[in-house]
């Protein structure tokens, strides 16, 4: 059996906009992942800085935060085999024009700043953003 993990994933401001949230959950249920925690809110400037502190010097930063803070999300923390790699893969590549058809960025975005999803790239920044957006008695461990 491959190991359990957890990933933290995120429906962007544009696919809750667009009413992607449940096509997003559907497609972690029917994979065989488990939604062990979610909410919906609009996260603060401060923890998105944070959440996006390793592209703090990069030029779009600025255009990231706003983005990201500019409307309701829907944050989860997603449990199963290898789940990180799992939902990377689900997700497509950043820029959606090199993303394939079957892929969340594939089917449901073009612009590479305003790319529907967000899921964590390994296991320390899984265990980041988690720690950052759900405390841990919300994660019931
Ligand atoms: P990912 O979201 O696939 O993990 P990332 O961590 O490299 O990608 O970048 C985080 C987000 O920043 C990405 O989802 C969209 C935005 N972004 C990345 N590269 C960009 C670029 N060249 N121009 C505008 N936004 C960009
Ligand atoms: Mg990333």
């Amino acid at each position: 059996m491959s190991k359990s993990e957890r990933s933290f994933v995120m429906v962007k401001p544009d696919g809750v906009a667009a009413g992607l949230s449940g096509e997003v959950i559907s497609r972690i249920e029917r994979r065989g992942l488990e939604v062990i925690a979610i909410k919906k809110a609009t996260m603060q400037v401060a923890v998105a800085e944070d959440h996006y502190s390793e592209h703090s010097e990069r030029p779009f930063f600025g255009e990231l935060v706003e983005f990201i803070t500019s409307g309701p999300v829907v944050m989860m923390a997603v449990e199963g085999p290898n789940a990180i790699a799992a939902l990377r893969t689900m997700m497509g590549p950043t820029n959606p024009a090199e993303a394939p058809p079957g892929t969340i960025r594939g089917d449901f975005a073009l612009d590479v700043g305003q790319n529907v999803i967000h899921g964590s790239d390994g296991p320390e920044s899984a265990a980041r953003e988690l720690a950052l957006h759900f405390g841990l008695a919300e994660l019931g461990t």
